[in-house]
């Protein structure tokens, strides 16, 4: 068989073979799909190609585990879905990499190219569905560009600004004949991310840094997708700035380092919302100005100056106006800071009124006797795992309580869907985290609506044998559609009470997996430390406090100086 022998330049292969081949030329580790008619000739030849291959039991959840895999490791996941609905089936997964930033290549299966237009069996237009939610995509037309179009993908998925590239493959593609070429260089001459910063431009915030009063940094994902968390440190600490997080910058800087004021945002803490509004020079650094960390525009950083860097050219001055505008690669940027000569300026008043904010108004929740508070499961969780598990969430309350109590030492560790905010990720993104790190604990914080979106990844887990710890925190409803129906709505609660749930331990063992139950804090203790204990995969079905809400809060269209829920 061809495939078992060494490539020699000039042979003759099968599309599908050049596809494996500039696979293993990318050392890709793992593949998560699902397979069908229109990719049934590429599956055949992965049957003997070396290559692991993930079996999801659903495209959703594969892509989203490739997501959860590309988070932790940083390398580009993979995916393959067949033409139709295979294809449309992980629609929702780019969407969701793409406003996250995440490195993504996706192959999808197309009918033949003599048939497309026609509504064939299992045609989809995939280019044109996914177009806006993709960074980038191809369609194979001749067999002999499947070297340059996967190398091409790889590249534009992990460069600049990370982001999904899909590869459409019309079905012929896999099985006609094309000849082995020479590798030849990269040509992308209509893409060439900026990396290195304008050095005017660094001077330029080096002298606002000299002579601001209250200035501030306000980490995102960025900082992460650079690898930049060292360089941050040495900034933050070279002039002493406090550093503020994104929701999905999380662990870019120690949460414990004094100059960690936690993180901005709906949810986030009031000392961090506070020091943005009256600040009066903010330094963003690969964050994007999402409506769920500025609030009301109107309202943001009134009083600053604002230094924007970022390698997407296209985010500044997007959403909020930038004196300071920085293009580049967050690390070269910072590295470029930390070269410049600088002086820091007298920020004592500023740190003074900051500390006492922080000692009154910490993040907070009131214990309960009767109730178990789902804050303090995670706290439990915190302490059992020593702050070094990777953690991914789905999407709702419980989201919120996992950021706000499970800080973070490291970056990378929490895996959350912040952009799209798609329920249903937390428990596929867990697969890809634990394959990505086999020797890290990883815990998937859930609800119990969202888990009930693509809990048949399960069976992924138990087959892989993965030891993944699933704590749903059960509030028995859509918890924080209840709590905006609650605020917002008069407790008029449509649709959004779920007193009928199935019986989740029932569940994990129809998966052959432990499963656990704990309705009060001796329970959730008991059962933390047995599901701990062992190698295996557990679900933990915790009931909590169902009229729990997430505080603080900025109400929708309020300031980040208008939070409410800021003291119990
Ligand atoms: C796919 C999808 N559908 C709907 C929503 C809207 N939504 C946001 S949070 C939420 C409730 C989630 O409930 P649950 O998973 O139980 O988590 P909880 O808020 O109770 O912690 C809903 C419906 C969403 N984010 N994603
Ligand atoms: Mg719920």
């Amino acid at each position: 068989m061809r495939m078992q022998e060494p490539v020699s330049l000039k042979a003759e292969m099968t599309g599908a073979e050049l596809l494996i081949e500039a696979l293993k030329k990318e050392n890709v580790e793992v593949l998560f799909g699902y397979p069908g008619g229109a990719v049934l000739p590429l599956y055949d030849k992965l049957y003997d190609s070396g290559l692991f291959h993930v079996l999801a039991k659903h495209e959703q959840g594969g892509i989203h585990a490739a997501e959860g895999y590309a988070r932790v490791s940083g390398k580009p996941g993979v995916v393959i879905a067949t033409s139709g609905p295979g294809a449309t089936n992980i629609v929702t997964g780019l969407a969701d990499a793409m406003i996250d930033s995440l490195p993504l290549v996706v192959f999808t299966g197309q009918v033949a190219s003599t048939v497309i237009g026609s509504d064939a069996f299992q045609e989809a237009d995939v280019l044109g569905i996914t177009m806006p939610i993709t960074k980038y995509s191809y369609q194979v037309r001749d067999p002999k560009d499947f070297p340059r179009i996967v190398k091409e993908a790889f590249h534009i998925a992990t460069t600049g600004r990370p982001g999904p590239v899909l590869i459409d493959i019309p079905k012929d593609m896999n099985t006609a004949i094309a000849q082995m070429e020479e590798d030849e260089p990269l040509n992308l001459p209509g893409y060439q991310p900026t990396y290195e910063p304008n050095a005017f431009q660094v001077r330029k915030l080096l002298d606002a840094i000299e002579s601001a009063k209250k200035p501030v940094i306000l980490a995102g994902a960025g900082v992460l997708h650079a690898r930049a968390n060292q360089e941050l440190l040495e900034f933050a600490e070279k002039y002493e700035l406090p550093v503020i997080h994104t929701l999905l910058g999380l662990g870019g800087f120690p949460f414990d380092h004094k100059l960690s004021l936690g993180w901005a945002g709906m949810h986030g803490n009031y000392t961090a919302n506070m020091a943005i509004y009256e600040s009066d020079l903010l330094i963003s650094i690969g964050a994007r100005f999402d409506d769920r960390v500025t609030g009301n525009l109107n309202h943001f950083a009134p009083n600053a100056t604002v230094a924007h860097i970022d390698i997407d050219p296209a985010e500044i001055g997007k959403n909020v106006p930038t004196k300071i505008p920085i293009v580049g690669d967050a690390k070269a940027v910072l590295q470029e800071l930390l070269a410049q000569q600088g002086k820091k300026g007298d920020y004592t008043e500023w740190f003074a009124c900051l500390r006492e904010r922080q000692i009154e108004n910490p993040l907070w929740y009131e214990e309960s006797k009767d109730d178990l508070k789902p804050q303090k499961v995670i706290e439990m969780v915190h302490e059992i795992t020593n702050g070094d598990a990777i953690v991914t969430t789905d999407v709702g309350q419980h989201q919120m309580w996992a950021a706000q109590f499970y800080p973070f030492k490291k970056p990378n560790r929490l895996v959350t869907s912040g952009g799209l905010g798609t329920m249903g990720f937390g428990l596929p993104a867990a697969i890809g985290a634990q394959l990505a790190e086999k020797d890290t604990t990883v815990v998937a914080f859930l609800g119990d609506g969202g888990f009930q979106m693509t809990l048949q990844e399960l069976g992924v887990i138990r087959e892989l044998n993965l030891p993944v710890k699933v704590i749903i925190l059960n509030n028995k409803s859509l918890g924080m559609v209840r709590q905006w129906q609650e605020i917002f709505y008069e407790e008029r609660y449509s649709h959004s009470l779920i007193p009928n749930q199935p019986n989740i331990v029932k569940l994990a063992e129809a998966y052959d997996i432990k499963g656990y139950e704990a309705s009060t804090e001796e329970e959730a203790a008991k059962v933390l430390q047995e599901a701990f204990s062992h190698d295996e995969p557990a679900v933990l079905n915790i009931h909590i406090a169902p009229g729990e809400n997430v505080y603080p809060m900025v109400a929708p269209g309020k300031g980040l100086h208008e939070m409410v829920g800021v003291k119990p």
